[in-house]
């Protein structure tokens, strides 16, 4: 639209259009109220100067002027929330389908790992046309993940996963810099966004494929680790079988069902105890400081990679933590009971004095 307008950055996104015209209607109506309020305040100081003749008169509200000067700017005000809140909306929600890439940010570099198994440092290669999910966490400190050209930023955060997504609409080399000051060399924490049409992009990906796919490096890193030694398919594994793990509910010594996503699965590599497995002794030592983060999204792929087992998809976990699906909105009834009973427990003169933890690894209601 006003691409021809040098202080903007080139659109080279789906979105670049749709944040630069909120942002332009901003401008233009700061404008508009800041001159009107300029030529007013001259206009007024001029005519009503003071001149020994004029006699200042008194005015006493105005119900009327007090309901226009509420209601037009409620109306602006709201106008700019419900454009600003569906752009926003639309930014935070991971398209279906997506191209997923993952980057790790550290002092003073971006890392990017591509599915197939390209990786990149302070480049990041994307096709034309395609949603772009870029799942990012940072190694160190608070980084921000800025393509001015996409009209993207996001905060990259220590030991939280965090996504951006972008469409890009023209081929071309953007900037890529990071937002957040993060020491001494943030200022070259920069790279770049190489945009290609699809084709070029799958020459690109197939020009560089020795190191085989991303959760074949994990399947690598799995095996380095020591990791098969607990976490075999068999039963007489010492860890719980990982087979159909991700994205599956898991139930918890304490009782609780929380959901095998990418975070669940770092945090057990990285503090094994804060979640202990129902069924399973907290004997998995911590890969802090050995692990590193790329390892970690490695590792993970592949365990999204693991097939449940052919024979029986629900009950691949030959041990108790196994839930069906059907089970989970039950299961979460049950830990809210519990915890309010926990909670009248509390209140009520201690009649256990061991705490009121249900010893209940097999989940069947007592
Ligand atoms: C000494 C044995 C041992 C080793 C080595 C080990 N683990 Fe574990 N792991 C366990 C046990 C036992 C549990 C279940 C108890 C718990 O959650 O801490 C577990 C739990 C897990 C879970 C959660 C599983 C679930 O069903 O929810 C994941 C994911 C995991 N380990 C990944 C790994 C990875 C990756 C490695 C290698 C870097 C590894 N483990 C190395 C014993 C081990
Ligand atoms: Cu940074």
């Amino acid at each position: 639209m006003q691409s021809n307008i040098p202080i903007f950055p080139e659109q080279a996104s789906s979105m670049a259009a749709q944040v630069d015209s909120l942002y332009l209607f901003l401008v233009l109506i700061t404008t508009f109220f800041s001159l009107l309020i300029a030529i007013l305040i001259l206009i007024f100081a001029i005519k009503y100067r003071r001149t020994p003749e004029r006699q200042a008169e008194q005015i006493h509200g105005s119900t009327l002027l007090e309901i226009i000067w509420t209601v037009i700017p409620l109306g602006i005000s709201m106008v700019i929330f419900v454009w600003g809140a569906v752009i926003y909306y639309h930014m935070e929600r991971a398209p279906s389908n997506p191209l997923e890439i993952y980057g790790v940010g550290k002092q003073w570099m971006w890392k990017f790992q591509h599915p197939n198994g390209q990786r990149e440092i302070n480049t990041l290669h994307v096709p034309t046309g395609r949603d772009v999910k870029v799942t990012m966490i940072s190694q160190d400190v608070i980084h921000s993940f800025f393509v001015p050209a996409f009209r993207v930023k996001q905060d990259v955060l220590p030991n939280r996963y965090v996504f951006t997504w972008f469409r890009a609409t023209v081929p071309g080399t953007y900037h890529l810099f990071c937002s957040q000051y993060c020491g001494t060399k943030h200022s070259g924490m920069v790279g770049d966004v190489i945009v290609m049409t699809p084709d070029d992009y799958s020459t690109w990906l197939a020009s560089g494929k020795a190191e085989g796919s991303l959760a074949s490096l994990g399947e690598k890193a799995f095996q380095q680790y020591g990791c098969t030694t607990c976490h075999r398919p068999d039963s007489g594994a010492r860890g719980p079988n990982l087979q159909g793990l991700f994205g599956r509910p898991v139930r918890l010594v304490d009782n609780r069902v929380v959901l095998a996503d990418d975070n669940y699965i770092r945090e057990s590599i990285l503090e094994p105890n804060a979640k202990v497995v129902s069924g399973f002794q907290s004997i998995m030592p911590t890969f802090r400081g050995v692990v590193s983060e790329d390892e970690i999204i490695a590792i993970t792929e592949y365990i999204k990679h693991l097939a449940p087992q052919e024979a029986n998809p629900l009950n691949n976990r030959s041990t108790p933590t196994q839930i069906r699906d059907s089970e989970v909105p039950n299961i979460q009834q049950q830990n809210m009971q519990q915890e309010k009973q926990q909670q009248e427990n509390k209140q009520q003169p201690q009649k256990t004095p061991q705490g009121t933890r249900p010893a209940n690894p097999s989940g069947k209601k007592p």
